[in-house]
C-alpha cells in the first residue's frame, strides 16, 4: 500500500501545485488573506531550481508557514495530500474553477451560478434567466481559443501588429511588451502591452485610435475601453489597488496563422495601458509583476523604508512628498535597492 502511495508522489505537487489549489479553493471561498499565505509558499516553490524531495530541503525556504509545511511533510511521505485531493474532488470548487474559467466571470458570478444549481456551461448557457454582460458573452464565444496559452513568438507577431497601430497615430510613440512575458516566460493567458507617448494629452487619445484601427482592419473581436480617472492629488493610497488609474483597454483580437483546427486564425486576449509619460516607470514597473512581486516590493517600500508604492507614484512619507522616476532603475534608487531585474521578479 505504502509503495503503491509512493509510486503516485508527483513531483509538479512538491513545486507548489498542491499548494495552489488550496489557495484557490480559498479564494473562492472568501478567504484571500489565508489564500495569499498559499500562494507565497506555492511560489517560493516553484522558484526553485529542482522541486524539493524532501521535507527538510524546505527547511531554509522564506514563506514556508506551518501549514504549507504541513501539506508538503504529508506529500512528500504519502505521495499525495488528503485536504488537497478532497478539493479537487469537491463540486463547489470544480465548478467554480470552470465557471470562473471564463473572461469576464469572477467569483461573485461563478458562486451564484452554483448556488442556482448550475454545474456545465450548457446549463449556464440554456439558462432563461441568467443575462450575459458583453464581456462575459465575449468569453463563451471565445472560449476556447483564450483559454489556450499564447506563446511568446505569438506575443512577438502581436507586438508587429500593437507597434503598427500605435506609431500609424502617433510615429514617435513606442510600445514595450510588460507583463509575464517581460519576465521571460514563455507562455501566458494574454499580451500585456504598454504604450510611451511623448507628449502630454496623447496617452488619452491614442487607444481609441488603436482600437479604431483594429476595427477597420477586421481584427477586433471584443474591447473595452477604460478612460483614464488619474489624478495625482487622490495619492497615495494605503490600499493595495488591484487596478491603476491610466488609461487602457482589454481587448479580444484576432491573431492570424494556421491552427491546428484548421482555421487561419486565432483570438487572443491583449491588454493595452497608456500611462501619462512622467508615471510611464511606475506603470512599467506595476504591469511587469509578477502580482506577488508587486506586492512585496510596495510592503517593502512601506515596512522598511516609510514610503508608499503603487501603479502611480512613490510618496515619502518623512518628508512628504512624490519622488519622480525616469526609469525603473531611478525607483529601486529611491528605496535603496539595487536593480532587480524583470526575470527575478518571478515569484
Ligand atoms: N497587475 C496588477 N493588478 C492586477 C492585475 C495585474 O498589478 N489586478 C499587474 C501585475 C502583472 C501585470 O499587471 C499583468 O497581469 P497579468 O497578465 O494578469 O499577469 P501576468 O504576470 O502577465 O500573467 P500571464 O502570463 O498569465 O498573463
Ligand atoms: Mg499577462
Amino acid at each position: 500500500m505504502m509503495e503503491l502511495k509512493n509510486s503516485r508522489i508527483d513531483k509538479k505537487e512538491l513545486r507548489g501545485d498542491a499548494l495552489e489549489v488550496l489557495a484557490e479553493n480559498l479564494e473562492f471561498c472568501g478567504n484571500p488573506g489565508l489564500s495569499l499565505a498559499f500562494r507565497r509558499a506555492a511560489s517560493v516553490l516553484k522558484s526553485l531550481p529542482d522541486a524539493p524531495r524532501r521535507l527538510e530541503e524546505t527547511q531554509h525556504l522564506p514563506c514556508l508557514g506551518e501549514h504549507s509545511r504541513a501539506i508538503i511533510e504529508e506529500i512528500s511521505e504519502y505521495g499525495s495530500c488528503s485536504r488537497v485531493e478532497e478539493i479537487l474532488n469537491d463540486e463547489r470548487y470544480r465548478t467554480m474553477k470552470l465557471f470562473s474559467s471564463v473572461f469576464g466571470v469572477g467569483p461573485k458570478t461563478a458562486e451564484n451560478w452554483f448556488c442556482r444549481g448550475l454545474r456545465t456551461f450548457e446549463q449556464v448557457l440554456n439558462d432563461p434567466s441568467i443575462r450575459l454582460n458583453r464581456m462575459q458573452t465575449a468569453g463563451f464565444l471565445f472560449y476556447e481559443d483564450i483559454s489556450k496559452p499564447v506563446s511568446r513568438t505569438e506575443a512577438i507577431a502581436l507586438k508587429i501588429i500593437v507597434e503598427e497601430a500605435v506609431t500609424s497615430v502617433i510615429p514617435s510613440a513606442s510600445v514595450s511588451i510588460t507583463g509575464g512575458f517581460r519576465r521571460g516566460k514563455e507562455f501566458g493567458h494574454d499580451v500585456d502591452f504598454i504604450i510611451k507617448t511623448p507628449e502630454a494629452g496623447q496617452e488619452d487619445s491614442i487607444l481609441p485610435a488603436v482600437i479604431e484601427r483594429f476595427k477597420r482592419q477586421s481584427i477586433l473581436l471584443y474591447s473595452d475601453l477604460q478612460e483614464s480617472t488619474f489624478d495625482l492629488r487622490q495619492l497615495p493610497t494605503h490600499r493595495f489597488e488591484a487596478m491603476d488609474h491610466f488609461s487602457k483597454c482589454f481587448l479580444i483580437v484576432k491573431l492570424k496563422g494556421e491552427q491546428e483546427t484548421g482555421r487561419d486564425w486565432r483570438a487572443v486576449r491583449v491588454d493595452l495601458v497608456a500611462p501619462p509619460l512622467e508615471r510611464y516607470a511606475y506603470a512599467l514597473l506595476g504591469w511587469t509583476g509578477s502580482m506577488l512581486f508587486e506586492r512585496d516590493l510596495r510592503r517593502f517600500a512601506r515596512l522598511e523604508r516609510g514610503k508608499l508604492l503603487d501603479h502611480h507614484a512613490l510618496y515619502d512619507k518623512a518628508t512628504n512628498t512624490f519622488l519622480s522616476a525616469n526609469t525603473e532603475e531611478d525607483i529601486f534608487t529611491h528605496l535603496g535597492l539595487e536593480y532587480i531585474e524583470p526575470w527575478q521578479r518571478n515569484a
